[in-house]
């Protein structure tokens, strides 16, 4: 288990970013190094300078994040798809005097009474991006990042196994990079806490959205041991133990390591997942991170409740979620009548 930070820690230690350096999730995930064939492979860095731009799949001015569509040539020509996030990342509090002192220029915008503005360049220690690259990326990794107009689908359970089954079946997103973190292939000096029952156990890491440099957007992901467990829609009073542990454990290793109350965090699965092995997000309460949109996210605590008062409530009920319009699923739905 990783050494780690210590309670409240602000700052990661050297080399535990978690985008760009090579053997980490995103390589790991799109399953770089198996007949890539371009420069990077396993351990090396990913040649950022030679990626050329395609295009910009989409921009926050609110996140302050740039989802970007780039290309690598190989060394036999051919050319190879790359997602690069670039992300601005939050103010460090003991950081802030130092920007102020050190800024290497400093120009004055305008002044007006007693306000002014400017534009204060900081030296490259403070300025860092933070770059998350997947790399090769599939068609449905550019699709995820793309700007696109979203349906709402209310799937019931004779959908789910109609429609959403037996697409997610033929079409899901490669979980190797999960399996690389069970496994200790990848990621194995991030893990922040681990109960290795094959049927209750599960594994905590810092999510790759998170850069560990600040509290303020914490974010680990607690990925289950047993590899039956497709998403929310499989759950049983059988998984009680496993969904108690995570909640219990997870809690309490993030209170030891980071100084995170379990008071101030929202533990919650995402319908529909990204990636189809159970996980449960931690996200810190006061940051608004992705995904946290009531036709998204469903607490652990009301997700435990509702199997506590019928196993199959799961089974039953309808789930609600959003497509984005060329999201094949979403097609699915349209063809059966049911959008
Ligand atoms: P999800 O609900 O399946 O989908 O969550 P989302 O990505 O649309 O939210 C998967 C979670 O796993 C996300 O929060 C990702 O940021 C995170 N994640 C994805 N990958 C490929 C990795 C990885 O390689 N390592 C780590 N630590 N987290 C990852």
């Amino acid at each position: 288990m990783a050494e780690g930070p210590e309670p409240k820690r602000r700052r990661a230690e050297a080399g535990d970013g978690d985008g760009v350096a090579a053997g980490n999730g995103a390589e790991a995930e799109a399953g770089a190094g198996a007949g890539a064939g371009a420069e990077p492979g396993p351990g090396a860095p990913f040649p950022l300078s030679s990626v050329r731009l395609r295009r910009l799949l989409r921009d926050s001015a609110r996140e302050k994040a740039a989802f970007v569509h780039g290309q690598v040539t190989g060394p036999s020509g051919e050319d190879t798809d790359a997602v690069l996030i670039l992300e601005k990342t939050p103010f460090q509090e003991e950081k802030i005097e130092e920007l102020l002192r050190k800024h290497t220029k400093l120009e004055l915008q305008m002044a007006n009474d007693i306000y002014s503005t400017y534009r204060l360049y900081p030296p490259p220690e403070l300025s860092e991006i933070k770059t998350t690259v997947v790399y090769p990326a599939t068609e449905k990794h550019l699709q995820k990042y793309l700007r696109q107009e979203v349906h709402l689908i209310r799937e019931s359970w004779e959908d789910y196994k109609n429609i959403t089954l037996p697409f997610i079946q033929s079409q899901s997103f490669s979980i190797q990079w999960v399996y690389n973190i069970l496994e200790k292939k990848a990621e194995a000096d991030r893990i922040i806490h681990e109960n290795q029952d094959p049927s209750n156990g599960f594994v905590l890491v810092p999510d790759f959205k998170w850069n560990q440099n600040q509290l303020y957007d914490l974010y680990l992901i607690a990925l289950v041991q047993r590899r039956d467990v497709k998403s929310l829609r499989d759950l049983t009073a059988e998984h009680l133990p496993l969904l108690k542990n995570i909640l219990q454990e997870g809690k309490e290793a993030i209170v030891k390591r980071f100084g995170v109350p379990g008071s101030q965090l929202r533990i919650y699965l995402h319908y529909q997942p990204s990636y189809y092995h159970l996980h449960v997000h931690f996200t810190a309460l006061g940051y608004d991170a992705p995904g946290t949109s009531v036709e998204r996210a469903h607490l652990l605590a009301d997700v435990i409740d509702n199997l506590v008062l019928d196993s199959s409530y799961y089974q039953k009920r309808a789930l609600t979620f959003a497509l984005r319009a060329d999201e094949p699923l979403l097609k699915k739905f349209q063809e059966a009548g049911r959008v």
